[in-house]
């Protein structure tokens, strides 16, 4: 492909360096008239994970009910691979409840959590759902929703957990899939593409762009490097799969697109050369999936490749609702 030939003559001039900063600095004149006034008015300082990462006015994800609509959490659409995305901060204790609340209130199904809680002992995100180890569920009075933990699954690498997500107002419940454990510590790359087009795959066929429902939720930690390369990745291999003109398909234009819906998305050159070798990977392996589109039927949110993975996973705990007090 023209992909990986552009990735080839990168790699020979050895040009990582000056096209990641050409493209730092085409952002700056790209969004020199985008502002984050909201994300820094003094109400909402508290509710951000870092001072430098600022979702713009104009792409915020605003929460509906309640006395403040601000959640660090920004709209990504590339709409000529028909994507959408919100890609947010990981939670903190005092914004988990927002955190819900936006699922709740965008109709989202499905989590793909980019980074774990604790890294090389820095906190990277707050506990914000039940995994069943500290608690089997959690209640968020102030949004009033719960979410209970309904069974998890442990892949090779990474784990699958289902939650429902109540709605206590109305009693409504919904299934949503969250994905995590995922090895890929921030501003790195993972060592070699395939475990995460396994989960791009697994995270497609959970039914996470399934149009009766809203965009998934990527987060890591700022909710820009590991999830802006997740978003690069899945949305440069659709339009390939998809495009009249797959030569045409720029990698370096979508990014830069996709930059100016929240910034800083794809944190190192690392994570840059990353998603070419994932996207030529992925040309390669997920040819297989991309065909089976359109074969998925109603949403039980179920995964469909629980047979051809079977011994990479086991259950950690009982599939059925665990014991509540009472
Ligand atoms: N100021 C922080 C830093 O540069 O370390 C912000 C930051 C943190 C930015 C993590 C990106 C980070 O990575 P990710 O978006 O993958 O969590
Ligand atoms: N067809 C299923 C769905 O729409 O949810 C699963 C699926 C999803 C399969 C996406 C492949 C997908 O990849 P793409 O969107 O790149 O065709």
């Amino acid at each position: 492909s023209h992909i990986e030939e552009e990735f080839l003559k990168i790699e020979k001039e050895r040009a990582w360096n000056a096209i990641y900063h050409k493209l730092a600095n085409d952002h700056l004149v790209r969004t020199s008239n985008k502002k984050s006034d909201i994300a820094l008015l003094n109400i909402n300082r508290e509710l951000n994970r870092f001072r430098d990462v600022l979702p713009y006015d104009d792409t915020r994800v605003c929460l509906t009910r309640g006395s403040n609509d601000y959640i660090n959490a920004s709209y990504i659409e590339v709409p000529a691979a028909n994507r959408k995305y919100i890609l947010t901060q990981g939670p903190l204790q005092t914004t988990s409840s927002h955190f819900w609340q936006m699922i709740w209130e965008q109709n989202s199904r499905v989590i793909v959590m980019l980074t774990r809680l604790i890294e090389k002992g820095c906190t990277k995100c707050w506990l914000y759902y039940p995994d069943y180890q500290n608690e089997s569920e959690i209640t968020f009075d102030d949004v009033d929703l719960k979410v209970t933990f309904v069974s998890d699954r442990q892949y090779r690498y990474y784990t699958q957990r289902k939650f429902d997500l109540i709605n206590l107002l109305t009693g409504e419940s919904r299934s949503i899939i969250h994905w995590s454990d995922f090895d890929w510590p921030d501003h790195g790359a993972p060592n070699r593409p395939e475990p995460f087009l396994q989960l791009l795959s697994d995270v497609r066929h959970c039914g996470a762009f399934d149009p009766r429902y809203g965009p998934p939720i990527l987060h890591c930690s700022a909710g820009i490097g590991r999830s802006g390369t997740f978003v690069l990745v899945d949305s440069i291999l659709k339009l390939l799969a998809h495009a009249q003109k797959p030569d045409d398909v720029s990698l370096i234009d979508v990014l830069a697109h996709i930059r100016t819906q929240r910034h800083g998305l794809i944190q190192t050159v690392e994570q840059l050369r990353f998603s070419y070798c994932a996207i030529i990977a992925g040309l390669k392996v997920l040819n297989a999936i991309e065909q089976s589109e359109g074969s998925f039927i109603e949403c039980d949110f179920n995964l469909s490749s629980e047979s051809e993975s079977d011994d990479d996973e086991k259950s950690l705990n009982s599939k059925k609702y665990p014991k509540i007090c009472g």
